[in-house]
């Protein structure tokens, strides 16, 4: 066996330039770079080793560790998984900083290595800098957060524990129904110490998405189940998107006359003008969908973890003989609330699933209504998102503007706020990955970060980042790294002075207004915040517009600019789309010395009886 003398980083950076993956019959390297924040525990090690491969794995420095493994995140999830990237982090805050973007990997199902500088192995120096000692444990260091967001966590104390670890962090960010981060927790002595790898540890591998098919069983159990149906619904998640699965989703429903409703992930899975899109479904869903969700007696569920903002928490599939067909990669999703599963690629289960239903279709009765409740909708939501000369317009008034000087392949990406909620409802995303929302952790601080990731992901596509004011405040520095890297974004920053969704809860659940908007707060001098030049300071083009005519000359101007532009525009913080939409639980307070908050109790009590348990 040849082997080759490299220290453990030298062998990682050399392993991650040898993984590829095959796109559209073209290979290109699975990684597309590594994010680094340089400090003690990885600039000598990992430092080294990733500047001596700078010609095949660029390396990119982050900001923010948190801000910079977003932007890994957002990138993989725009390469619908097939492609990824790593980040290295000093031990100690460098590492922990990172734990909350390792979260919104682990909730939204995406790959991402992480890579943070550990404490020594040999323990001979401790407690060195930043080291967190435990009194009762001599092995658990600040990295141990990492664990329970974590698909796969492993410390690496030999250099030749990483050929093991590295070959099991390659299947778990590879795999379908795995997916999700890894952490590799590199001891910085362990990082410098050198062994005699085999040269076959580096061999080219070429990575390419395992496609489940389905049981038989389960086959024909799911297709009896929608053969039987009378009001049969698709809801169509993130699952569509990784498994290339828009085509098989779109001949699915047309051969079968069925309609689809989107969650926050599977959006864009369908397109808008597609006959049988009835747009988003769940708490923030249309009025069409929502009302083939509640009267459906089987739900076709393809790809999606049925979050509470995709079933109502579950109280929206009401009718009392509902079924769902829980077609998933992931047997644990694939079985939610007694489904029968269908565990399959949602593209291969698609198709069986269409062949095994052979010449079946909706009855008439149920697609008329939905083509009904469709036209219904579109006609209300116009009302919220067209053009207005008001002072203070609404979200849906922003969202109109930037719809109407967008084109079908731009992408839209959001995460937190009141935002995401309107976009789920308004948004027409043409083509697929056009609508970008991290909804499953709703990461206030993701959306700048994730542009940036969007936008190395396919630099062809024009990025918009819709952000609120409060989101852009928590972390908003890899701006400054678009700008450094040449990677355009146009931001349209919402500043409604405060956290407007979160007071819209807060009154709604029969609380005074405290503490979200800033006018609501303890304060001595309210902040009157120049956005606008903050985002100049960090080199971007930024310019702060009155209202929606403004607003859509800016946009068409940062169109053609080739720097980041932040358009700064002052929205109303009370208004939001009343119509559409569904309850969701947020469990309000049993006694009160507020009369509002008895009465907000008595709705929710109300609102429980229809809540699902199990079933
Ligand atoms: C890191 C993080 N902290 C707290 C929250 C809870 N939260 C969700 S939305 C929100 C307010 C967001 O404010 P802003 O970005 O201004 O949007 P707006 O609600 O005004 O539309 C808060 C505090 C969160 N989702 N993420
Ligand atoms: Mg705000």
């Amino acid at each position: 066996m040849s082997t080759i003398r490299l220290t453990m980083a030298q062998a990682v950076a050399r392993f991650l330039t040898a993984q590829k993956t095959e796109i559209d019959g073209q290979i290109l390297p699975l990684f597309g770079g590594v994010w680094a924040i340089f400090g003690h525990g990885n600039v000598a090690g990992m430092g080294e080793a990733l500047h001596g491969v700078r010609d095949q794995l660029p390396t990119y420095r982050g900001h923010n560790e948190q801000g910079m493994a977003h932007a890994a995140i957002a990138f993989a999830k725009a390469s619908r998984r097939r492609r990824m990237m790593a980040c290295t982090t000093s031990i100690g805050p460098g590492a922990t900083n990172m734990v909350t973007a390792a979260a919104v990997a682990h909730v939204n199902r995406l790959p991402v290595l992480l890579l943070p500088g550990d404490v020594f192995a040999n323990r001979k120096p401790d407690p060195v800098l930043q080291q967190v000692e435990s009194f009762s444990d001599g092995t658990v260091s600040a990295n141990d957060c990492f664990r329970p967001v974590s698909r796969y966590f492993d410390r690496i104390t030999r250099p030749e524990q990483i050929i093991p670890a590295l070959q099991r962090a390659m299947t778990v960010l590879t795999d379908p129904a795995e997916c999700g981060p890894v952490t590799l927790a590199l001891c910085q002595d362990t990082q410098a110490e050198a062994y005699d790898y085999p040269e076959s540890f580096f061999a080219e591998k070429i990575w390419t998405p395992r496609r489940i098919r389905p049981d038989e069983t389960e086959l024909a159990e799911a297709a009896d189940l929608i053969r039987k149906a009378k009001k049969p619904f698709i809801v169509a998640g993130g699952g569509v998107l990784y498994s290339n699965a828009e085509k098989a989703l779109a001949d699915f429903a047309e051969k079968h006359g069925l309609f689809v409703g989107e969650t926050q992930g599977g959006k864009s899975s369908i397109a808008h003008d597609h006959a049988a899109c009835l747009g988003a479904v769940g708490v923030t869903g249309t009025g069409a969908a929502n009302a083939l969700a509640e009267e459906a007696d089987v739900v076709i569920a393809v790809g999606t973890r049925l979050q509470d903002f995709t079933t109502g928490s579950w109280a929206l599939f009401k009718n009392p003989n509902r079924r769902i067909v829980g077609l998933n990669v992931q047997t644990f999703d694939a079985t939610k609330h007694n489904a029968a599963p269908l565990v399959a690629d949602a593209r291969v289960g698609l198709e069986e699933l269409s062949r095994a239903l052979g010449t079946w279709k909706a009855p008439e009765a149920w697609t008329a209504k939905a083509r009904d409740e469709k036209a219904r909708w579109f006609d209300t939501a116009a009302r919220y998102t067209d053009p207005t000369n008001a002072e203070l317009p609404s979200d849906a008034q922003v969202i109109g503007a930037v719809q109407r000087t967008s084109q079908p392949t731009d992408v839209v990406v959001c995460a937190a706020g009141g935002l995401p909620g309107e976009l789920h409802k308004h948004w027409k995303a043409l083509q697929p990955l056009g609508y970008h929302m991290e909804y499953g952790y709703s990461c206030m601080g993701y959306e700048i970060a994730g542009g940036l990731g969007v936008k190395m992901a396919d630099p062809s596509r024009e990025v918009i980042v819709m952000v609120g004011d409060g989101s852009y405040l928590m972390m908003n520095s890899e701006l400054a790294s678009s700008v450094m890297l040449g990677k355009k974004l146009t931001v349209v920053l919402l500043d409604n002075r405060g956290y407007g969704c979160i007071n819209r809860l807060q009154r709604a659940t029969g609380g005074e207004s405290f503490n979200n908007l800033l006018q609501h707060t303890n304060h001595v001098t309210l902040p009157d915040i120049d956005f606008a030049a903050h985002a100049a300071s960090l080199g971007a083009q930024a310019i702060k517009v009155k209202g929606i005519g403004e607003l859509e000359d800016a946009l068409k101007q940062a169109r053609s600019a080739d720097r980041s532009t932040v358009i700064v525009i002052d929205t109303d913080p009370l208004a939001s789309t009343d119509a559409g939409g569904h309850w969701w639980d947020v469990a309000v307070p049993e006694v009160s010395v507020r009369d509002q908050v008895n009465s907000a109790r008595k709705n929710y009590e109300n609102a429980l009886t229809a809540q699902r348990v199990g079933d």
